[in-house]
Formats: structure tokens, C-alpha cells, sequence
């Protein structure tokens, strides 16, 4: 039998055990993706690439006129400010990020089983006119991003994702950009002005270099693609985490595929709601933030 002092001592023990589990646990939670197998993929020329269109299929919604009038220095510079939500110019969609979401290279390897090397040069976020330009802009794990402020009057860009640590800097009138990296691959992540609510942008943050943002006319090219085949995603914001569109994709050996999205305005066209973020089913309750 243990006396009452060992059983005590036991207790606290297990505590402390307990504790240095939850310190272990809480490290594996910082940012950074986990190590590839395949190493870092070397082009070999034979990429191909995929490129298509986004349609949009009935009667687009209007853009909604935003009311800029808490900010006089914004309905100076930008009286006729709308929504972005939905860009459609005869039939084709604007902002819409399109990836490779997985899928197998001819040489029999996974996508997700190389690294591939990121971007070193900055991908920039302007805000203009009260608003983001680019709206949706993709970016690759790790990749500087410059985020400009072209305004006079303060905005407080704060990047908000599920995966990376929340950002939230304030940039007055004339202050120099900002730079900012994404270490997790996360589609996407929402950004927003505190001082402006209507302000609203996405940044698609990749593993890989294979993805794209539609153009004004619905267009997008994603180049350097390995031959193989692959499981392509349209994506578009929208109520909750957005909606996706989901094609397979053959990719021959320099040569070009074609993948066109069909968004619109009828319950079949509007798309399913995009897979929200995993949790794992093996988490300490104490240990959530
Ligand atoms: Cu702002």
C-alpha cells in the first residue's frame, strides 16, 4: 500500500507529466510544413500547362455599391466603389483561384511528395482606392508579400487564416509596405482592413507553383505543370468558406490542357461549399486557444 504522502506525490507527478505534454503538443503547433519525401522537384521540359476559362452561367449578380462615407478621404478617391464578390464581365468570372489541389506526376509520385522551390521575389497587395488590388492573389509558402498603402488615410491590414498565425498591422497615409509571409499552404486566406470593413481580399498560399487567379475576361494559365494527372479546383468566394468547382485534368508532356469552371446563378452551378479545415479527432479540450 503507498502512504498518503506518495499518493500525493504520484498526483503531482502525473501533473507535471501531463503539463510537459501539453508544452510538447503546443510545439508542434507552430507554423511550418512538414518535411517532403521526394525532394525538391527538378523541371525536366517536358511541363505542359493548364489552361481555361471561368464562365458564369445566367444572371449575374450586380455588383453592390459600397458606402464609403465613413471615410471621406475614400468617397473622395473612389466615390463609385462596389463589391468584388462577384466580378462578371459578359459571362466570365474575375477572381477566381484555380490550383492543382493534388494528383499523381508520370513518374508515379504524388504532387505533395516533392518541395518545390518558393518564389523569392514579392507578390504585392496595394490598397487603393479603398480597396485591395489584387483582390484574390496567390502566393507561394514562405513567399514575401508587400503590402503597399496608395491612400491618404490609414488602413490596418490584418490577414485572418485558420493555418498561419493571425497578422495585424496598422500602415498610415505614406508609411513604406509592409512584408509578410504565409509559412502553411492555406486556400484561402481572408484579409481585411479595420479600419475600413468593406475592404476584403484573398491569398491562396501553395506548396507548389501550379496555380492561378482568373483574369478580367475568365482566363487563367497555369504553366510548368509535370505530365500527369491531377485533380484541378476553381475556387470562389461565397457564403461561409466560398465554393469550388472540381476537375480532373490530364496533363500531356509540353503540351497544353484545357480545364473551363462553369459557375452560375442556378443551385446546380453555384458550386459546393469549400472543404473546411481538418481538426484533428485527437485534441486536449484545456489545450484549445
Ligand atoms: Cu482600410
Amino acid at each position: 500500500m503507498l502512504s498518503k504522502h506518495a499518493r500525493l506525490w504520484l498526483g503531482l507527478i502525473a501533473v507535471l507529466g501531463l503539463m510537459s505534454l501539453a508544452s510538447s503538443c503546443s510545439k508542434t503547433e507552430e507554423p511550418g510544413e512538414t518535411p517532403t519525401t521526394g525532394g525538391e522537384y527538378k523541371t525536366t521540359g517536358n511541363e505542359g500547362s493548364i489552361t481555361g476559362k471561368i464562365n458564369y452561367t445566367g444572371t449575374a449578380p450586380a455588383p453592390a455599391k459600397i458606402d464609403t462615407s465613413a471615410d471621406a478621404n475614400c468617397t473622395k478617391k473612389n466615390p463609385d466603389l462596389v463589391a468584388e464578390d462577384w466580378a462578371v464581365k459578359d459571362g466570365k468570372v474575375a477572381n477566381t483561384f484555380v490550383y492543382i489541389k493534388d494528383g499523381t506526376l508520370a513518374d508515379g509520385k504524388k504532387v505533395g511528395d516533392y518541395s518545390y522551390k518558393s518564389s523569392t521575389s514579392p507578390a504585392t497587395l496595394d490598397q487603393n482606392g479603398c480597396h485591395y488590388k489584387p483582390h484574390v492573389l496567390g502566393v507561394m509558402v514562405n513567399q514575401p508579400i508587400s503590402i503597399t498603402n496608395s491612400d491618404p488615410t490609414t488602413h490596418n491590414v490584418h490577414f485572418r487564416p485558420t493555418k498561419n498565425p493571425d497578422w495585424n498591422q496598422s500602415q498610415p497615409n505614406g508609411a513604406g509596405p509592409l512584408s509578410h509571409k504565409l509559412a502553411v499552404s492555406e486556400v484561402l486566406v481572408p484579409v481585411k482592413c479595420d479600419q475600413h470593413p468593406w475592404m476584403r481580399a484573398f491569398i491562396g498560399v501553395m506548396k507548389h507553383p501550379f496555380f492561378a487567379v482568373s483574369a478580367e475576361d475568365g482566363s487563367f494559365t497555369i504553366s510548368g505543370v509535370p505530365p500527369g494527372k491531377y485533380t484541378v479546383v476553381a475556387w470562389h468566394e461565397g457564403p461561409g468558406s466560398g465554393t469550388e468547382k472540381t476537375m480532373e485534368v490530364t496533363v500531356a508532356a509540353k503540351a497544353p490542357a484545357t480545364a473551363d469552371f462553369t459557375f452560375g446563378a442556378s443551385a446546380e452551378l453555384r458550386g459546393k461549399p469549400s472543404s473546411m479545415p481538418v481538426v484533428s479527432a485527437v485534441e486536449f479540450p484545456m489545450l484549445r486557444k
